[in-house]
Formats: structure tokens, sequence, C-alpha cells
């Protein structure tokens, strides 16, 4: 296997002139320094901006198919790259190898899912209300978009929004997360590749910022960057939301979640615990469509729990460690700080904890400066507002029903409102819950996690309300224009019917 620096210096080309000190970029794997870079400075933000506008008056005079054509080779690029990618966005955000591919894999997805929108970029006809006339909806590029990435998916959530945002005939600038800043110069660098040897592709089309809170706040309050899309806390979003609205630009927020599964009575449960391991070990819980509460009938509580911590226990002893190792399920978290939040969430349950099963620090000798934690089953008597905060680490929370329509009350009574799931062979609960749950994803036997490209992602209340990824999402990266025009050689007829002769 390579070192990582040949891994990074075979991915990112050109990392010697991003060299500096102010970004020591460590690996949640060991803790060892990966690379030391310099950050954008507010002159070199200002000007990537002003190089994105120039970006984008070429390029939205570009056939939207011809658009799609640089994607496709984009994405030819990224099968070509997938391993070596995978590993280092394993080796700099820790997610196993396994989850690592299919964080590529999404990218690749989403550039095949732009290519074919490349050609459907399409709007309605009208019937008008007055004779030869007709209207239209035009779909027009918008114009830079700011795209900020959180470290759980350093790639992905890039690719969703770039892909996308470039069919739609717009620039990209994207300021990834301090913690993930290689993976984004990686892929940069591919994207670099590909447009250099594309007709018509100019210079600064898609753009990385380095830098922190200062280097964002500056592209969000940028006037020039109509369009913000951002991924990442609640809090973060409190404050990119206002600051977009202030001046006017759209947002597109992707907030945290607070995901749980419904388990009725006729629930299989051979489909119910495999979906509930991934939902919440899966990733060290750090999805933000990671499953964070399991609500169960009353009658197969104590059955579910039993279950879920002898696999709790077993994973805790043997399936935490290196993310590179292919034996390994849970890498991990982040860093110290999301190991310190991990802590504080358990100690504000613990007085009311039935049990729980794992949540300490592992391996500690082996990796000192890399935070491995056992992944926390809770059993509660009940859902109380202890919970209600995302904590983004593996904890799983499990407590009883007795209604679905109580069951459903509690759903929905967190203040996020991003992926749910119920586990049911009745057709009659799996409908009142799609109905009824509050979330922008509401699965049925399946788990909270791991979405599929092909829909629109997102979800209500404290999660942003944003879409991005499959359906109609293409929409935001686009403005909309009506057109109606008149085509006859009468005196033009006036709306409503209105008489306005001179
Ligand atoms: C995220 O955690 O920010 O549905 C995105 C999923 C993935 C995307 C998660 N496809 O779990």
């Amino acid at each position: 296997m390579k070192s990582s620096a040949d891994l990074i210096t075979q991915l990112i080309p050109n990392i010697a002139s991003h060299a500096g000190t102010e970004l020591k970029v460590t690996s949640p794997t060991d803790g060892a320094e990966l690379a030391s870079l310099r950050m954008d400075s507010a002159a070199e933000v200002d000007a990537k901006i002003a190089q994105s506008v120039v970006a984008f008056r070429v390029w939205r005079e570009v056939p939207g198919p011809r658009r799609g054509e640089l994607i496709r080779l984009l994405g030819e690029k990224l099968r070509e790259r997938k391993e070596e990618l995978s590993m280092l966005v394993t080796l700099e955000c820790g997610k196993i190898l396994e989850e690592g591919r299919g964080e590529v894999q999404e990218m690749i997805d989403i550039c095949d899912y732009a290519v074919g929108l490349s050609r459907q970029l399409y709007g309605l006809t009208i019937a008008s209300e007055r004779k030869d006339h007709v209207m239209q909806e035009n779909w027009l590029p918008l114009g830079p978009v700011g795209i900020i990435s959180a470290f759980n998916f350093p790639v992905a959530v890039w690719a969703w929004n770039a892909a996308l945002a470039i069919v739609c005939g717009d620039s990209t600038l994207w300021k990834p997360s301090e913690k993930t800043p290689l993976t984004a110069l990686a892929c940069q660098a591919i994207f670099d590749e590909v447009a250099a040897g594309f007709a018509g592709a100019p210079k600064g089309l898609s753009q990385v910022i380095i830098g922190a809170g200062a280097q964002g706040a500056q592209m969000v309050e940028d006037t020039r960057v109509p369009l913000i899309s951002a991924t990442g806390s609640t809090r973060m979003g409190k404050i990119v939301g206002p600051k977009v609205a202030a001046r006017f630009g759209r947002s597109l927020l992707e907030l945290g979640g607070n995901n749980a599964m419904i388990i009725t009575p006729s629930a299989d449960l051979d489909v119910a615990i495999p979906s509930i391991l991934f939902g919440s070990v899966g990733t060290a819980g750090q999805r933000c469509t990671s499953t964070r509460r399991v609500i169960v009938h009353r009658t197969l509580i104590d059955k579910v729990f039993e279950t879920l911590k002898s696999a709790y226990v077993q994973i805790g002893a043997s399936k935490v460690g290196d993310p590179l190792a292919s034996s390994t399920l849970v890498g991990p978290l982040i860093d110290e700080l999301a190991y310190e939040g991990m802590q504080a969430a358990l100690g504000r349950v613990k007085a009311e904890a039935v049990e729980i099963v794992g949540g300490e620090r592992v391996l500690q000798d082996q990796f000192p400066n890399g935070y491995y934690v056992h992944p926390a089953l809770v059993r509660l008597a009940k859902q109380s507002a202890t919970i209600h905060d995302e904590t983004f680490a593996p904890i799983v929370y499990v407590f009883p029903y007795d209604t679905l329509e109580e069951a459903l009350e509690i759903h929905n009574e967190v203040p996020q409102g991003l992926s749910s799931t119920i586990m049911t062979t009745d057709v009659r609960d799996a409908e009142y819950f799609k109905r009824h749950s509050d979330c922008g994803i509401a699965n049925v036997n399946i788990g909270t996690s791991g979405a599929e490209i092909g829909g629109a992602f997102g979800g209500e209340k404290e999660t942003g309300g944003g879409r991005e990824s499959g359906s109609d999402s293409w929409r935001a990266y686009m403005r909309r224009q009506t057109s109606t025009t008149y085509f006859g050689h009468d005196k033009p007829a006036l709306a409503q019917g209105i008489k306005f002769d001179v």
C-alpha cells in the first residue's frame, strides 16, 4: 500500500503550491499530520469570486448537452481514480474504506445522472388566456454557486452540487470543511485535468477556497454568489441562512438530523436489526442520516434491545479499528471535540437511562491520538428533551411506544426533520407513517441512512428545507423565467380582459 504522502502527491500534484502554516491537516485514524496548508486571504477569495463570475459568463453560453459532456468525462476520471480517492477520503475523514468507496461511487452516480439531466433541463408551456399568445417557462443558468461542505461526506456532497450546477450552466466555488481540505484539492485536481482537455471550459469554472469560518463568511456575504449550498450543523445554518437572506441570495441548507426508526409489531426483525446497525454504527454515527432513535412497540422492546445489545458488544470487541483494515466496520471519530461531544451527551442522558451499553474510548494504546469509541446503545423508558439535540457520534437511543399515533407524535417531537423509517409488514402502518412523518425522507423497511442519488435529498424544520441531488433538485441551480410571446397580427390584447384604447 502507498504511503499517505505518496497518495497525496499522486492525487494533488500541485500540493506544494498550497503549502503553508495556517491549516494543519491531521488524519483522525492516528492523529498524524497529513499536510500543512495555507489559507486563502480575503483578497484571494475576492479574486476567486471575480474569476467565477467571468467563468460563468462564458459557460452559460455553452449548450446544456455539451456541458453534460464535461461531467461525463469527470465521471470517467472518477472511475479511474476511485480507489486512490476512496483511500484519501478514509485517511482524511476516518470512514472505513468500503464507505469511502461508496462515497466516490455516489460521485460517479451523480455525474451519470447529471449527464442525462443536461438534455432534460426543460420548462413548461402554459396555456395563455389570450389568442395567439404562448406562455413559457425558461430555466436559465443562475451564476456562481457557493458550496460549503462538511467533513463527513467530504467529496460526495460537493459532487451532488457541482455536477448539477455545472450542467445547469453555473460556475462553482467550494469551501470544504477545514478538517478535510485535501480531498477537496484532490477533486479539484481531477476536475482541472478533465477541464484542461475540454474545449470551451473556462478557467475557474470550478474552484476551491481553502480556509475556515472567515473564508466561508466572505463567500456567504458576497452578492456575486446568488446561491449558497451549505451542508453542516444547524448552528452553522442559523448563521448562513439569515446572512444570505439579508442580501436576497438563495440558500440551500442541509443541516442536522435526529433520525428515527419505528418498529411495529409486524416488523421483520431480520430486516430491522441490520438496518439499525448500519444506520447507527456505520460511519461511526457521523452521517446526517445516521439512526439516532429507535422507537419500538412495547411488545418487542426487550427482544430488540437484547438483540442489539449482543451485536453492540460484538462490534465493540472486534469491529472498531483502523478504517483501512477490511475487517473494520467502525473507524474513529473525526477528532477529540467529537469524542467530548459524545461523552457529554452520554453524561446528560445517564440519569434517565435504563441501561447503557458501550460509549467508552477504545484502542487508546494503539492510537493515542485517534478517538475510537465503542458505539453506545442506550435504553430509555421514554423520549425526553435530553435527546432532542443531534450528537454527531455513534449513540442510539431505544425506547417503547404503545400506539402508532403516539409513535409518530414522539417521532416528530424533535426539532430536526431529515430522515425516518418504519419497519412493518402492515401496509396500513406503512402508509400512515408516510403521511405523518415530518421528515424529507420517509422509508419503509430500509434504514434511515444510505439514500440513493436519484431522489431529492434533504429535510424539513431545523434540517433547513433544502433539497439536492436527484428528482427536480436541479431547479435550485437555475433561475426561472416566465415568458409570454404574442405572434398575432391584431392590436395586442391585455390580460384580464382590460380595455385600454387610446
Ligand atoms: C450526509 O451525511 O451529509 O443518505 C449525507 C446518506 C448519504 C448521504 C449522507 N447518501 O446517508
